[in-house]
């Protein structure tokens, strides 16, 4: 896009294009644009807000973008030659700590059906005229699927099961290792899963105080895609002051709606994340970590000369640690350069994050409505190293990373009480410390990048505090529990919410 719009303020359309893009990183890159099942769309990390788990802080890594749910016959399985990662650092340097490996293994359990799955009541079997060799009476179509494995499974033909290896100190220990963790598949629909959300939830493990889920469930993420890549066409740049307070009514069309997305959560206690092993109160050093998630796959060649640590047979492919680094502040020359290097090698982008095209861009595409901050962006070091008002004062800084960082010591909001603007409507639970599911990281990322973490009133005030696509919610409620996403929709019933329909208010969407 950038290459074919030559002129000086098609360039700057071009990049303010991207505001609302920045939320979910679907198909962001160059590579991960070709490769669906590696390309991470969002990830989050956040301290658990369900009662009774606050102890605890959920991971969500979410990949494979705007999985349409009738696209049967297999579906939405993931990919057993990828690597999903979670990375946690501990102690300010950028490099891994802990690591949460998760790989998928695929078995087709009915060959000879031509779906993947299938299913109807308590089964249906041949009728009197069933030509032969097939008589009256023989199972034709097996019951409903209503659990994973087991009795209620036999139409689950494509099924897959998972494993999850916590890396820490060196040593990689099989989590869950004396049960089988099966993948929660696409909701196909009524008649083949019948009771779905119970389904889903057989999809939860749980052990030594650790809890995993990984399946097809809606894509928690939203935005109005089409406005934005009609070359900037937006239907709402600037919200009114009733839009933006108003968290759960959207002005405009949710283009990632009644879409699904494959999911990847895991929960653990805090205890397991800090440097200390202790539940570090916010105002400690010891209190912030900074988290990001990658998918590598095998290695086709191996160079000579690889250092250990490089040694091992898989190649990254993405990584996502901010929603906001790789896609407003990476130039496009260099994404897919970004995406597969490491964290700790961010100094090479820092010029991109000192002063950011995407600034200059809505300065320029607004006629200079909305003043920016001139460069070097410090108030934007937040978001690349460990600083207030994440990290508290007397934090080791740390190397510039694209970390999505942490301070696990802060209390969460519980589920009722949540801005979708988090830390910029004073709720200190959400991004950027962390990212919970219902965070509007598009609006505020767009705020940030206009200057509003500065703390001068130039940048601080209207029009740069209200930028927003004017999509304020999910177009399902997200659950107060673990996986915390909602279940995937359903393949025969699923609808998009666009321009023209009904789903933005009481009335319909603008077209
Ligand atoms: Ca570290
Ligand atoms: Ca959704
Ligand atoms: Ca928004």
């Amino acid at each position: 896009m950038f290459e074919k719009m030559k002129p000086l303020v098609a360039v700057g359309m071009a990049a303010l294009m991207a505001v609302p893009s920045f939320g979910a990183n679907h198909r962001e890159a160059p590579i991960t644009a070709l490769d669906h099942p590696a390309d991470i769309t969002d990830f989050y990390a956040f301290r658990s807000y369900e009662p009774g788990q606050t102890d605890k802080v959920t991971f969500i890594l979410c990949v494979d973008p705007l999985l349409e749910p009738s696209n049967g016959p297999n579906y939405f399985p993931f990919d057993p030659e990828v690597l999903y990662s979670i990375k946690v650092d501990n102690n300010n340097d950028a490099v891994a700590d802990i690591e949460f490996q998760f790989r998928f293994q695929t078995e087709i359990r009915a060959p000879g059906v031509f779906t993947g799955f299938v299913g109807a009541g308590t089964g249906v079997n041949a009728p009197a005229n069933a030509p032969a060799p097939a008589k009256e009476g023989d199972p034709v179509i097996p019951p409903a699927i209503t659990s994973l494995d087991g009795p209620g499974s036999g139409g689950l033909s494509l099924r897959q099961s998972y494993t999850v290896t916590v890396v820490r100190g060196g040593q990689s220990t099989e989590w869950g290792s004396l049960f089988r963790k099966w993948a929660v598949p696409s909701n196909v629909g009524p008649r083949t899963m019948p009771e779905y959300d119970k389904l889903a939830a057989q999809g939860i493990y749980s052990s030594q105080g650790m809890r995993t889920f990984a399946g097809t469930t809606d894509d928690a993420f939203w935005i109005d895609l089409g406005a934005t890549f009609d070359s900037l066409n937006f239907r709402t740049a600037v919200l009114t002051p009733a839009q933006d307070n108003d968290d759960a009514t959207n002005v405009n069309a949710d283009d990632v709606s009644g879409f699904n997305v494959n999911t990847i959560a895991i929960e653990v206690p805090i205890t397991m994340l800090t440097r200390t092993g202790n539940m570090e109160p916010a105002n400690s050093p010891a209190s912030t970590i900074g988290t990001w998630a990658t998918t590598s796959r095998p290695r086709v060649t191996v160079r000579g000369g690889a250092s250990p640590a490089d040694a091992s047979s898989w190649r990254q492919v993405q990584r996502m640690g901010n929603p906001l680094i790789n896609e407003v502040i990476i130039g496009t020359g260099s994404k897919d350069k970004f995406s597969v290097s490491e964290p700790k090698d961010d100094a090479q982008f820092a010029s991109f994050a000192l002063d950011p095209l995407l600034a200059r861009a809505i300065n320029a595409a607004f006629g200079g409505a909305v003043p920016i901050p001139p460069p070097p962006r410090t108030d934007l070091l937040p978001l690349v190293t460990y600083a207030p008002p994440i990290a508290p004062v007397g934090t080791a800084a740390g190397p510039v990373a694209d970390l999505l960082r942490l301070n696990i010591g802060v209390m969460p909001t519980p589920f009722g009480n949540q801005k979708r603007m988090g830390l910029l409507a004073g709720d200190g639970a959400g991004f950027p410390n962390g990212r919970r599911v219902g965070d509007d990281v598009t609006d505020i990322a767009a705020r940030a990048v206009a200057g509003v973490l500065t703390g001068i009133a130039t940048f601080t005030g209207a029009p740069n505090n209200r930028i927003g696509d004017g999509v304020n919610a999910n177009d399902v409620p997200y659950q107060n529990k673990f996986p915390y996403v909602a279940w995937a929709h359903s393949g025969r019933s699923s609808r998009h919410v666009d321009p023209g329909e009904a789903g933005c208010g009481t009335g319909n969407c603008p077209q």
